[in-house]
């Protein structure tokens, strides 16, 4: 968002020509209505109504002339409530008027006035795609992503190849209908597990079921198979429910399952169902098991919605006269591990970057945090352990961090008031702690269970618990790592707080004293961390109290992907080298041309004269960073002297560290600026340069976090290059897209439900397949499990520089290395800043992840066959089809289409 924010700003004072507004057509006043059908009733003629009609419809088109959008829909609403007819010749303009006029409320903070104007528009244009995608776009905006996807998806059945709703509709389809859905109808030994013991439980008398959180209703269609004389289902989204509703009904059990779309805990008898019911079917659980609110869900249902339990006083009572839940409980384990992979999400491991002293950033964290009280932070992440790129090292044994029954209505309310329990793990191996990893086993009956471990053979991911401490604490056999286990706000809480050696305990949260030296892991970690283990545990011992924490410590949150690009040196390197060879250039050219007012800038002097590296004598060079998200980019670049450096950086607390930064590395005060506080200064703006070319360098974030083209990157490059001095460059001047062809039935099982055989003999796929999203995204490509059927290949340039010489199509040939299915082609990108110096997203050190294409249909190949990869880019959406190229071609030989 904040990239568009400052673009606009950008923009519109400099190259405003290149956005005024084109002049929309006005509906043509004159143009006859059509006629209605011979029998239908002609409307009577009202000349007061027409002649009203007719001034607002001018009015509209004045105001909207003046720019005075509000007006103007104000005007364009009358009108065509009043004369639908000019629906179609008004259409666009109106459009027109609701978009500028919804930026103006979104920008004015007018939050409810703006979806009220999108609320009448589609009353009056029920079914236009254009206004129910934008509507998407607002809501997404504002953070209602299950609702912004809802409309994306109805924009897109209404046109199913309208590009924007296409691209934003897979961006969000993840929200809608998450993916592990896809995951858990594919995985057969859970369904069949489940299946088994409800049917159990159903024959053994429960014979009143609900489903709570039915998804596609798949338990409670078990329920109603196995002969449940009565089957209620509830689902609390809006999507899910609608699919669980044409599931039913497509399995022939309409009006046999009442489902209802609400949240169980809002669910009443008689109001809701008319009776408490013998038997609960639930999967609400995820990772970290209690994160989907099952602890409450269950309180709830056994106080409300749940006959009593069968007693152990009188067993007699039957089945169908008792109450009981599957899963019937659960055993959660944990497990102390070191993994470079999460540490460098979590924490800072840099003392450097990018030439600059880290030490004065202050403590940064990630917003993963279990002894935190901030509501900003999440108690865990998820990670799939075994697809970990690096790997992970086991500190302890798996141990029994808690176990749960769901039948005891006590035991569950108890959980949360429970005390908190430590528990002290002999430490097996040797490392440093990075993180905690949960997972558990579910008891679906006395029989039965499934488990989420890390070894086992489940598709599940694990809950991890990063250490957040700013120390680097090598265990090692021998030691005790005390483990506080706690359940607050009904979420498990796994918290590292102490290691026992030697008969001493050390607190791992204690360093209050921030001038004491910080033990910064490592960019790679230690492979062998004995090798100075001694050295490092001195230094962390002198970090670690033995008496108790005095409070809160101040600290600053960085989202993980943020800290794993502040860990990552050969971004921050290459970004230096490439700025450093720019400036001087740039120099050089100056001081061909003479001094520097050959520049023509009106730069205000600047306030103080400036020190250190800054030179007071000749204009400085203008950098630009409008990266997304923290980024110490622009302060490398002011680190360069002579360069004024402006960072769209946006938090308050986020300034505060690149300040302290700065300080600490000798840039002064003035080379770094703020550009949403400039613009929001009248002040500082003044003080900027007004020439039109402002700027030596601005550099652009091109892909994000997940793998994808950022959204509007072509458009914001053509605007950036509009402000460049001469020999000014954006960076990154290129990004080229590489691909290869894989087998990986890992991606189908996470794309669509696959096979023609029915889900435990429902029909299910076909409605949950329209979710199907071809491009996955956050993908670890170097753990992804699959084969390799080709080598890689170029498969798409994008020049930033000159966005005139850009396709859109393109066609690869790629040679097979070997036979097989190719289901998915997985992409990522060569980030070129200058001619010599570029980064790989796929990469160790890298934030970035990968995405792929997963393809309609496999396509067989055998050794040596030719596919032709036909790639397309629209937006900055990619979609790729292959086919066997039936003549033989040469590596990479392409044809492009140059469209724009
Ligand atoms: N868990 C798989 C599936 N809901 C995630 O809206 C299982 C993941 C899994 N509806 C490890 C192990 C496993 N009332 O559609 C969602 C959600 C809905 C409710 C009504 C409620 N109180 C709720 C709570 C949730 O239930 C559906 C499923 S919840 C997510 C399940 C071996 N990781």
């Amino acid at each position: 968002m904040l990239c568009g924010y400052a673009f606009m700003f950008l923009c519109v004072p400099n190259i405003c020509g290149l956005l005024t507004p084109c002049v929309i057509g006005m509906p043509n006043t004159s143009t006859r209505p059509k006629r209605g059908r011979r029998n239908r009733r002609v409307p009577r003629e009202d000349p007061a109504r027409n002649e009203l009609v007719s001034r607002s419809l001018e009015s509209a088109q004045q105001c909207l002339f003046n720019q005075d959008y509000g007006t103007a829909f104000v005007h364009y609403l009358l009108v065509l409530n009043l004369a639908p007819v000019l629906k179609d010749f008004a259409s666009e303009s109106f459009r027109f008027t609701l978009f500028k006029w919804a930026d103006e409320l979104d920008s004015l903070g007018r939050i409810q006035d703006l979806f009220d104007c999108y609320e009448q528009a589609l009353e009056l244009f029920p079914t236009d795609e254009v206004i129910i995608n934008s509507m998407g776009e607002h809501l997404f905006r504002m953070g209602f992503r299950d609702e912004a996807a809802g409309h994306f998806h109805k924009a897109l059945k209404l046109k199913p190849d309208y590009p924007e709703a296409k691209e934003n509709f897979y961006r969000v389809a993840n929200w809608l209908v998450e993916r592990w859905h896809f995951l858990m109808l594919n995985d057969r030994r859970r369904n069949h597990k489940y299946q088994q013991a409800i049917q159990k439980a159903v024959e053994g008398g429960c014979n009143t079921v609900l489903d709570i959180g039915t998804g596609t209703g798949i338990l409670g269609m078990c329920a109603k198979k196995a002969g449940a004389a009565e089957v209620y289902a509830c689902e609390l989204s809006k999507t899910m429910y609608e699919l669980a509703c044409e599931v039913v009904t497509a399995n022939g059990m309409n009006g046999r399952i009442k489902i209802l779309h609400m949240k169980s805990l809002e669910m009443e008898v008689p109001k809701d169902i008319p009776k408490r019911v013998s038997l609960v079917v639930t999967e609400t659980v995820d990772a970290g098991l209690f994160g989907e609110g099952i602890i409450e869900s269950l309180i709830h249902a056994w106080n409300h919605l749940l006959l009593p339990p069968q007693s152990t006083q009188d067993p007699s009572r039957p089945p169908s006269q008792a109450g009981r839940v599957i899963p019937a409980g659960a055993t959660v384990f944990g497990m102390a591990v070191q993994c470079l992979e999460i540490r460098r999400h979590h924490r800072l491991c840099v003392s450097e970057i990018g030439g600059l002293a880290t030490a004065a950033a202050g403590e940064l964290h990630s917003p993963v945090s279990c002894s935190s009280e901030d509501d900003s932070t999440e108690p865990y992440t998820t990670e799939r352990l075994s697809r970990l790129p690096g790997g992970y090292t086991p500190l302890t044994e798996p141990f029994n961090a808690l176990d749960i029954d769901f039948n005891n209505v006590q035991e569950l309310e108890g959980l949360c008031s429970r005390e908190v329990s430590r528990v002290r793990l002999p430490v097996t191996g040797e490392g440093l702690l990075d993180a905690l990893a949960v997972w558990f086993q579910l008891h679906l009956d006395q029989q039965s269970s499934l488990s989420t471990g890390p070894k086992e053979d489940t598709c599940w991911e694990q809950a991890i618990y990063p250490v957040q401490t700013p120390h680097n604490f090598p265990l090692r056999p021998g030691d005790e790592l005390i483990v506080e286990i706690s359940c607050r706000d009904a979420y498990l809480r796994l918290c590292s707080v102490a290691v026992a050696r030697d008969g001493r305990e050390f607190r791992l949260d204690d360093c209050l004293d921030p001038d004491k030296p910080r033990n910064n892991p490592g960019p790679s970690g230690n492979p062998n961390p004995s090798l100075n283990a001694e050295a490092e545990l001195c230094s962390a011992l002198a970090c670690l109290g033995t008496e108790q924490s005095s409070g809160p410590r101040d600290y600053t949150m960085l989202e993980c992907a943020e800290m794993a690009l502040l860990n990552n040196q050969p971004y921050h390197d290459s970004f230096r080298r490439a700025l450093a060879k720019l400036i001087t250039n740039l120099k050089d050219a100056r001081s061909v041309q003479g001094p520097s007012q050959g520049q023509g800038l009106e730069v205000m002097p600047l306030t103080d004269p400036p020190s250190g590296p800054m030179d007071p004598g000749p204009d400085p060079f203008y950098v630009l960073d409008v990266s997304e998200g923290f980024s110490v980019l622009s302060l490398m670049a002011a680190s360069q002297g002579q360069v004024k450096a402006y960072s769209s950086v946006e938090k308050t607390q986020h300034q505060a560290v690149l300040r302290r930064l700065a300080r600490a590395n000798g840039v002064p005060e003035e080379a770094l600026e703020f550009w949403l506080n400039q613009v929001e200064d009248e002040q500082a703006v003044l003080q900027r340069p007004s020439r039109e070319k402002l700027w030596s360098a601005i550099i652009l974030d091109c892909v994000e976090t997940c793998g994808l083209v950022r959204q509007k990157l072509m458009e914001k490059a053509t605007l950036a290059r509009c402000l460049l001095e001469d020999g000014g460059q954006i960076f990154p001047e290129r990004i080229v897209l590489y691909g290869m062809l894989v087998e990986s039935d890992t991606l189908l099982l996470e794309s669509a439900v696959q096979g023609q055989e029915p889900t435990l003999g429902f029909n299910i796929a076909p409605f949950i397949n329209q979710f199907t999203v071809p491009v996955h995204v956050f993908l670890d490509l170097s753990t992804l499990q699959c084969r390799h059927l080709s080598d890689s290949v170029e498969l798409f340039i994008l020049d930033l520089m000159n966005t005139n010489a850009n396709y859109t199509n393109r066609d690869v040939k790629v040679q097979a290395s070997a036979s097989g299915r190719v289901t998915a082609v997985p992409f990522w990108y060569q980030i070129h800043l200058n001619e010599e110096i570029s980064l790989s997203t796929f990469n160790q050190d890298s934030h970035w992840k990968q995405a792929a294409v997963v393809l309609h249909q496999p396509l067989a190949v055998r050794e040596g066959d030719w596919v032709r990869l036909a790639v397309t880019l629209q937006k900055s959406s990619i979609s790729i089809s292959a086919s066997i190229e039936e003549e033989a071609g040469e590596t990479g030989t392409v044809d492009s289409v140059r469209v724009r």
